[in-house]
């Protein structure tokens, strides 16, 4: 069977090395391939040409290694009801590997072409404190980056440096759009951006502040990670190979504060002047019942998302989740239906067609907790109102860092705090009362004013309690069996 390339695919609308470079993208993983650059390959298949994507890996090479061979063109597979639909996306014109030649990298974001940087690098990827948002000076690669400011590692480092040059050759300043699910992206990652630009100079640090926009957006499409057995599936249905198609549901949605001085393709996105109603309900509703289901089902031994909706029990829990705790804390965005968005995802939840595996939703907790569960809960105290759905869903995550699950087999913890995590979890042992008070004190995560919440410590607590001694599925079980 060919290879996918310009030669081989069968009806490109447009040829790439005829579309100019106006987006340089960070972390061109899954997630930005089956998102914003789907959206953007239907702006350049509708004639303006001015919004190729140069995409950048900031560690491995993988992806660049995948995409060269076939002229960086590549399908995204949908799936929904009806079965699974492929297109080819050819709006990427390259990929730069940042440790490769981090100064390739930095001069394609100088280019006049480039309005926009855009970044999917995950929560973990802008080195701030994920409870107050702030940049954290203490992160290697902040420190790194401080003493060779021209040659970064970090994400807000390259926007630095390539803010800098830009400055200094009198090019206008980019936007820059972020598309990871940070609580308020556009601010937090202004914030991290500004602080650094001001630790280099106080003048830059103003420039940073005053001239770049930094437009805030809510990301919606589930895209887990592609298998083998996909690009088996995709090539049999096409008839041609690809090394990395990207699998998703037919569901698509942006929602993207409209803040671009230097102009932006027309995208069929939905722009507004307030994310926040938008945001809160897409982290709250689809991440807070992604990362619950994920603990549970992880350590009941579901393998994907849709494995865990097939148990009654864990989608009623997640049911209750969503709609007892927290779609009361939502405020209604404009134009949207709350109801039919929560109808929507539990249907999309239960997609055959995707495998979302537990364990990789279950990543990262310690920078997803806080914009997915905590807020949650700390409107729901601050109204008097039930957590316990809530506070189950956290200490899933507790018992699930601990590294060994119900079997007794380690678990595969990724996350950037593992080691603390895991060393407090150790000094604990099996006690619940000292796992949660030792957990809860990581400041990162829970600031200082959760910990001290009795109703809170207390609820996570019992849940804990519940989890060691019942373990997970006995203890949603019940859930279910009380709270219905
Ligand atoms: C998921 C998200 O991996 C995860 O943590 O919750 O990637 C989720 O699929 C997306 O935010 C959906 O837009």
């Amino acid at each position: 069977m060919e290879r996918l390339s310009i030669r081989t695919a069968k009806s490109l609308a447009y040829h790439p090395a005829l579309i100019d470079i106006g987006i340089v993208h960070l972390g061109v993983g899954a997630f930005h391939r089956a998102h914003m650059a789907d959206y953007t390959d239907a702006v350049l298949r509708g004639g303006d040409r001015r919004w190729g994507i140069m995409g950048a890996s900031l560690r491995s090479p993988d992806t660049r290694d995948a995409l060269l061979p076939q002229d960086y063109l590549y399908t995204i597979a949908e799936s929904d009801d009806a079965g699974e639909r492929c297109r080819i996306i050819s709006a990427l014109r390259g990929v730069l590997v940042a440790p490769e030649d981090p100064q390739a990298l930095i001069e394609a974001m100088c280019l006049p072409s480039v309005k926009i940087v855009s970044l999917t690098v995950t929560e973990k990827g802008y080195c701030h404190d994920p409870a107050t948002g702030e940049l954290n000076e203490q992160h290697p690669d902040i420190i790194h980056d401080l003493a060779n400011p021209d040659r970064p590692r970090s994400v807000p480092g390259f926007l630095v440096a390539a803010l800098k040059s830009r400055k200094a050759r009198g090019l206008p300043p980019f936007t820059v759009l972020c598309c990871d699910n940070l609580p308020e992206n556009g601010r937090t990652v202004a914030k991290v951006v500004a602080r650094l630009a001001r630790l280099n100079s106080t003048d830059l640090g103003r420039y940073v502040k005053d001239t770049v926009a930094f437009p805030a957006t809510m990301v919606d499409r589930i895209v887990p990670a592609t298998t083998d057995a996909d690009r088996a599936r995709i090539a049999a249905s096409t008839g041609l190979t690809d090394a990395w198609p990207v699998v998703t549901e037919a569901y698509n949605n942006w929602v993207v504060e409209d803040d671009f001085p230097q102009g932006r393709p027309a995208w069929d996105a939905t722009f507004v002047t307030d994310i926040k109603p938008f945001e809160l309900m897409k982290l709250r509703l689809l991440n807070g019942a992604h990362s619950s289901m994920s603990y549970f089902g992880y350590l009941a031994g579901r393998e994907t998302i849709a494995d865990c909706m097939q148990d009654e029990a864990l989608a009623s829990y997640v049911a209750h989740l969503m709609h007892v705790e927290v779609t009361p804390t939502l405020m209604v965005p404009p134009g949207a239906d709350i109801e039919s968005y929560k109808q929507a995802l539990l249907r999309r939840f239960r997609n055959p067609g995707l495998r979302h595996r537990t364990w990789q939703i279950a990543m990262d907790g310690s920078q997803k907790l806080p914009q997915r569960l905590l807020g949650t809960i700390r409107d729901r105290l601050v109204a008097g109102a039930p957590i316990d759905g809530l506070a189950l869903g956290v200490a899933a995550w507790m018992r699930y860092v601990t590294g060994i699950d119900e079997k007794g087999q380690p678990i595969d913890v990724r996350d950037p705090l593992r080691d603390e995590l895991r060393a407090r979890a150790d000094a604990a042992g099996r006690d619940a009362g000292k796992l949660a008070t030792a957990l809860l004190a990581v400041e990162k995560i829970f600031g200082r004013d959760l910990p001290a919440n009795a109703t809170f410590s207390t609820a996570v607590t019992r849940a804990l309690d519940c989890l060691f001694s019942k373990g997970s599925r006995a203890t949603y079980e019940h859930f279910r069996s009380t709270h219905s």
